[in-house]
């Protein structure tokens, strides 16, 4: 659809004779001012999705731009070589014109539809006064097997195209809200684009192939619809894996030539990880609880999988199940946004505690030096515990005097090792090798 909008003192019109055998409507005329005049062409394609689109434009441009308390529709053949044609062009502009209405509490004319018109119009000339507008149908989300395309999640609901309890939302449980939010899953702060970041780069490691950063268009749709025509309706990436990013990185998609298979892999999420067949390829779910939440398409060629939000919080999510099972919930070191908290026990180790902390980052581990200060050990190692944060290293008097750290790791519930300060390095150091990550240290005096 293609459309002119004029903020006019003054339109006039008069239907000469016809421009259709049999117009659909009488012929008239018309005089009034002031008010904004659309005029518009409706292109092959344009469906409801475009309708409300320009109603939204329309009536914004009326109410809150120029603030005009009538508007004037006008169909008008003249802007596109892709006109639709009459019969569809006019019940186009029909159910826009009642979308106006509906919503409009001026007056609403509509001028005759298959008329030649003689018209006049009087612009006011104000910078705000002239607009031209192309709105673009939507491909449509999805295609079901047998090939029928499909606009809405709930359309594909009904054909069997999507299983039932699709959702943009997992259920949360108390325990993972609260574990979403101090794991830093949030626009603010630096852990989103390290989450974004650490999924790609794990890929291109395994992958073997270069990572290259994606502006997206910065529309951060959150609609279930646009995520779907995201992952669906995605170009092939190039010979790289693709970060494809707007402002918020947890709102990013990851493209790449293989299949899901391997972010499943890597972030263990095997078990809840449903295929669904649509045209084209297979969709992917993360079924939690009863309700399934798109995670990525493939082609079978290559993959659109994300959001890195979805991604990431369908990982929560399966670790804080496996919480309330009594299990340890723990994230892989790599995509934890903290990879150990140092605890010095009294105020002398806190040295010590500093050169470990700066040897870790200086590898690429990302540390948060809880000092003394903060409060006694065992509120230190239970803030640690609560965040997830893989490796919690406490050192006293003792393994200060002897280069060694106490070791507990996540994934080893119960368990305490004292080790020589260079073999942790070693260590942590082998868990982030392949991720190239920049490190940074955190100090806290405050819990
Ligand atoms: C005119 N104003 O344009 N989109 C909009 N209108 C259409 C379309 C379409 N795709 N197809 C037909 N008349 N019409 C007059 C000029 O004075 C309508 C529209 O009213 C058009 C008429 O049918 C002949 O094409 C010609």
């Amino acid at each position: 659809m293609r459309y002119l909008l004029f903020h006019a003192d003054h339109i006039m019109y008069k239907t000469t004779k016809k421009a259709l055998k049999r117009p659909p409507d009488p012929p008239g005329e018309f005089a009034a001012g002031p008010a904004v005049v659309a005029f518009i062409t409706v292109e092959k394609g344009d469906d409801r999705s475009v309708v409300e689109r320009a109603v939204d434009d329309i009536l914004d441009y009326a109410l809150r731009q120029v603030k005009e308390e009538r508007i004037v529709l006008y169909p008008y053949a003249h802007l596109s070589s892709n006109l639709e044609k009459p019969p569809r062009a006019h019940k186009i502009l029909t159910l826009l014109e009642s979308m106006v209405r509906e919503r409009f509490n001026g007056e609403v004319h509509r001028a005759p539809f298959g008329w030649y018109k003689e018209f006049e119009i009087h612009v006011k000339g104000h910078p705000l006064s002239e607009l031209s507008r192309t709105i673009e149908p939507e491909p449509p989300i999805l295609k079901c097997p047998e090939g029928r395309e499909i606009w809405s999640v709930k359309e594909a609901v009904e054909a069997g195209c999507l299983p039932g309890g699709i959702s943009l939302e997992l259920p949360h449980t108390k325990l993972s809200e609260e574990k979403i939010k101090i794991l830093g899953l949030e626009c603010r702060g630096w852990e989103a684009l390290h989450y974004a970041l650490s999924i790609a780069k794990a890929l291109e490691g395994r992958l073997n192939r270069p990572l290259t950063i994606v502006p997206l268009n910065d529309k951060a749709e959150k609609s279930l619809e646009a995520h779907l025509r995201i992952l669906t309706a995605s170009e092939p990436p190039g010979n790289s894996v693709e970060l494809r990013i707007a402002s918020c990185p947890l709102d990013g998609y990851i493209a790449y030539s293989g299949t899901f298979r391997e972010i499943v892999e890597l972030l263990g999420l095997e078990e809840k990880v449903v295929e669904h067949a649509v045209e084209g390829g297979t969709l992917y779910l993360a079924s939690i609880g009863g309700k399934s939440v798109p995670l990525a398409f493939s082609t079978g060629t290559y993959t659109v999988a994300g959001s890195v939000r979805m991604l990431v919080e369908a990982k929560i999510l399966v670790e804080a199940l496996k919480a309330e099972e009594g299990e340890t919930p723990y994230l892989p070191v790599w995509l934890h946004p903290y990879t150990a908290t140092v605890i010095p026990a009294r105020k002398e180790q806190e040295e010590y505690s500093k050169s470990i902390a700066l040897q870790l980052a200086q590898r690429g581990a990302r540390v948060v030096l809880l000092s003394f200060k903060a409060g006694g050990l065992g509120s230190r190692i239970r803030w640690s515990g609560k965040r997830w944060i893989p490796y919690v290293l406490v050192v006293g008097a003792r393994e200060a005097a002897t280069a060694t750290v106490s070791v507990r790791r996540r994934w080893k519930p119960g368990e305490q090792e004292v080790l020589p300060l260079t073999d942790l390095i070693l260590e942590v150091a082998g868990q982030l090798s392949s991720y190239n990550q920049t490190g940074r240290i955190d100090y806290l005096e405050r819990l």
